[in-house]
């Protein structure tokens, strides 16, 4: 997504989990043959320590959104940093989308960031990342959905747009966006809600992203930069950022 220069390379790092470059190799479970093809397989799982791999591209907001949601949780795993545009091969082969992020989970391979994040919050119930109600909880998932059409698909158009002329024009899109929403983030400390969640783990890797993007946020947006302070500040958060989106607040 950030492509032609450092932000698009190697060495993502999500400490204090085991971390690898981007390699050719995939886990032996997946090289063995032991791991079904797209997500087959029951999926079971026993214990917070049993080790996954997740596929991480180390500077686009998919990924980034997931090891946040991995992060938040403590859980142990090894990120895979993969440069976008060089999947490994088994990798290709076991998912179909050939995307980034994947995960793997013993027999299960799972891709597209919100089914991973999900996964995630259903497997590792603590803390919650969703809210318990029904209601609440369809109205979290609406906002999921409408932040990765509406900010999501912006910030991909911005990486990939090669009419640098066209750059300020989107910007300004993106940013109008944001701005709209933000009486959402004064009524609560996080996006609508009391608790992190899987919301304000997809909204921070767009705000994270705008000084990179040169976007600035006007002054009558404070409520969104008081915000994202809360969330920047947060241990998880650190320990979430790759290399390359650390260089972004550079
Ligand atoms: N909807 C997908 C989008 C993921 C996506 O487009 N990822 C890009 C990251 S740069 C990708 O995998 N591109 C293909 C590649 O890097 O080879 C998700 O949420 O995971």
């Amino acid at each position: 997504m950030l492509a032609g220069d450092a932000l698009s390379g190697r060495g993502a790092s999500m400490r204090p989990s085991r971390e690898r470059s981007n390699s050719a190799r995939v886990p032996e479970a997946v090289r063995s043959g032991r791991l079904s093809r797209l997500g087959g397989g029951s999926g079971t799982v026993s214990s917070r320590r049993t080790i996954m791999t997740l596929f991480s591209a180390p500077a686009d907001a998919w990924s980034h959104r997931t090891r946040i949601v991995l992060a938040e949780k403590n859980i142990d795993l090894e990120v895979v940093s993969v440069a976008p545009g060089s999947l490994p091969e088994d990798l290709l082969d076991l998912n179909p989308d050939h995307s980034l992020p994947t995960l793997v989970d013993r027999d299960l391979v799972l891709y597209d960031s919100r089914v991973i994040i999900e996964y995630l919050d259903e497997r590792f119930p603590h803390p919650p990342l969703m809210p318990a109600d029904p209601v609440t909880r369809a109205q979290f998932r609406l906002a999921l959905y409408r932040i990765e059409r509406d900010w999501y698909s912006l910030l991909v158009q911005i990486g990939r747009e090669e009419d640098r002329r066209q750059l300020p024009r989107l910007r300004k899109i993106l940013l109008d966006t944001i701005v709209q929403g933000v009486e959402l983030f004064q009524l609560k400390p996080f996006f609508l809600s009391d608790e992190f969640s899987l919301v304000d783990a997809t909204v921070a890797p767009v705000l994270w992203r705008l000084p990179y993007y040169q976007i600035e946020l006007p002054p009558k947006a404070q409520p969104i930069v008081r915000y994202q302070s809360r969330i920047f500040a947060r241990p998880a958060f650190a320990r979430a950022l790759s290399d390359a989106e650390r260089a972004m607040h550079r």
